[in-house]
């Protein structure tokens, strides 16, 4: 039994990496903003799953949190830095310069902190594993996707720096970049809540689905220690590289 740390459980990948990691035999630290989300999974899942509101812009309450998790749970054996967001699709020169900031101290600043501070204990250990959820949208430029891709630009780098300063500790690190996913609130937070936008995102596709970004990190869990995945795109098969954007006169 692992005892997982997962950030941003109260929808989408997290929570179905936390239903997962519960069903799997582990133990999941599930966190996000919405606690009500977290405690109803808690009923739902049982003692093994221990709800906390967690906000990643906060970098004080990620430097305290795990200090204040009960006895028995300060171990952590795997970090899924999962929570981010995307907000907008706009032009770059129409953005709201707000949305920009909140995706860097989420995606970035938040994940980067939340890792500085589950570090020590693992490297001490000598065991423990990363699993940052970054993006295609780090491999591949898109209209829109000016700041969210370049934040998930950062976790790759991070996570392949990571594995720079970690090599030769059996603690691993994993960049996830997966490509269109439905069944999240991804698209319903990038468009302020529009429903009819984020549907049509999805519309006559079979994207991919939390649950298999949740099965992607139950193998990374499962691995022998001495093997590390570096980072890992998938997409869904309707899903492919597009090509450069040539404007003609
Ligand atoms: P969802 O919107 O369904 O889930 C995002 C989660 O992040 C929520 O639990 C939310 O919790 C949490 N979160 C956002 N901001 C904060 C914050 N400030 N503090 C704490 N938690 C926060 O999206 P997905 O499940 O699809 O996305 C999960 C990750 O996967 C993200 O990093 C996303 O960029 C990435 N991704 C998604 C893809 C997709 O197409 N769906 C594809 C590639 C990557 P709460 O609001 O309760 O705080
Ligand atoms: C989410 C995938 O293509 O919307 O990271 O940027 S995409």
């Amino acid at each position: 039994m692992k005892t997982l740390l997962v950030t941003g459980a109260t929808a989408g990948f997290g929570e179905a990496i936390a239903r997962r990691s519960i069903r799997d035999g582990h133990r999941v630290i599930a966190t996000g903003r919405r606690l009500e989300r977290l405690e109803e999974l808690a009923a739902e899942l049982g003692p093994n799953l221990l709800p906390r509101r967690l906000d990643m812009m906060d970098t004080a309450a990620i430097a305290a949190f795990v200090p204040s998790l009960p006895e028995g749970w300060r171990e952590i054996d795997v970090l899924v830095n999962n929570a981010g967001l995307a907000l907008g699709l706009g032009p770059a020169w129409e953005a709201d310069l707000s949305d920009w900031d909140r995706m860097i101290a989420t995606n970035v600043t938040g994940l980067a902190h939340m890792t500085r501070a589950v570090l020590p204990q693992m490297v001490a250990r000598n065991d423990g594993l990363i699993v940052n959820l970054g993006s295609v949208a780090a491999n591949y430029a898109y209209g829109g996707g000016h700041v969210y891709g370049g934040t998930k630009a950062f976790v790759r780098q991070f996570t392949q720096n990571l594995r720079s300063d970690l090599a030769g500790y059996n603690v691993r690190a994993t960049d996830i970049e997966p490509g269109m996913a439905d069944g999240s609130e991804f698209s319903l937070v990038r468009f302020g809540g529009d429903k009819a936008k984020a549907a049509a995102v999805y519309e006559g596709t079979q994207s991919l689905t939390p649950e298999d970004i949740a099965e992607t990190v139950a193998w990374l869990v499962s691995l022998p220690p001495h093997v590390n995945i570096n980072h890992l795109e998938l997409m869904p098969t309707c899903q492919a590289g597009g090509g450069f954007a040539v404007k003609r006169r």
